[in-house]
């Protein structure tokens, strides 16, 4: 069975938490302390989280690449289409994306807040980063239109990915949504999926 690591309402666990959530997929979720053990780290060098072990040595440490591989390896599913669906690259694109450019461009960010001397927070890079971070979810909404969400018409990964990603935003870093995001966001947290995934790490 699938064993997902987690900090204790990590965002990125919530994805694929919610991935086997939408699919019916069994799991388990570990909780990790902070900072992390020797233990863990043995498993993930990194010491990051989330972190998923399936049957048959698999070990990854990269959030949407846990989408892909439960949405490819226990599929086939909607949350992901098939090869010949023109949806596919978009779907490849925001849910890479939601990590590639928005949850990897809110790192540094969360360091800065909780990690950096005061004096030390608003510097020129974490200004900038912020304001790359605010055209990367506009371009989101101009990808989401009048949705209903990201791919057209169906929920996919894409919808996983990206809403995680400012649950970041909101959560750690304190920002808005985007008011052009709002309504999807809501729209697609209200899923019963998403409700036992964010539930999972209390289970
Ligand atoms: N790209 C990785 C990022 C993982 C990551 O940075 N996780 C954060 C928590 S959400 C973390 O473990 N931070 C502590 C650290 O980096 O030591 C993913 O998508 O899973």
């Amino acid at each position: 069975m699938i064993t997902i690591y987690n900090f204790p309402r990590g965002a990125r666990g919530v994805r694929a938490f919610w991935v086997c959530e939408e699919m019916g997929v069994p799991y388990r979720a570990e909780a990790v302390s902070f900072p992390p053990s020797e233990a863990y780290r043995a498993l993930n060098p990194m010491g990051t989280v989330p972190f998923l072990e399936d049957e048959g040595g698999v070990a990854i440490n990269e959030s949407t690449a846990m989408m892909l591989y439960i949405a490819e390896r226990y599929g086939p599913t909607p949350l992901l289409p098939a090869k010949d669906d023109p949806a596919l690259a978009k779907v490849l694109q925001f849910t890479v994306y939601g990590e590639g450019t928005l949850g990897s461009g809110m790192n540094p960010l969360m360091m800065a807040k909780f990690g950096a001397p005061d004096a030390e927070k608003d510097i020129w890079m974490t200004r900038a980063l912020y304001g790359r971070m605010e055209t990367a979810l506009d371009i989101v909404a101009k990808a989401l239109g009048d949705g209903p969400f990201i791919a057209g018409e169906t929920f996919t990964l894409a919808d996983i990915s990206v809403s995680t990603a400012i649950d970041m935003w909101k959560g750690a870093l304190g920002k808005d949504t985007p008011p052009a995001l709002a309504a999807w966001r809501e729209r697609v947290q209200s899923r019963p999926a998403y409700l036992r995934a964010a539930a999972a790490q209390q289970r």
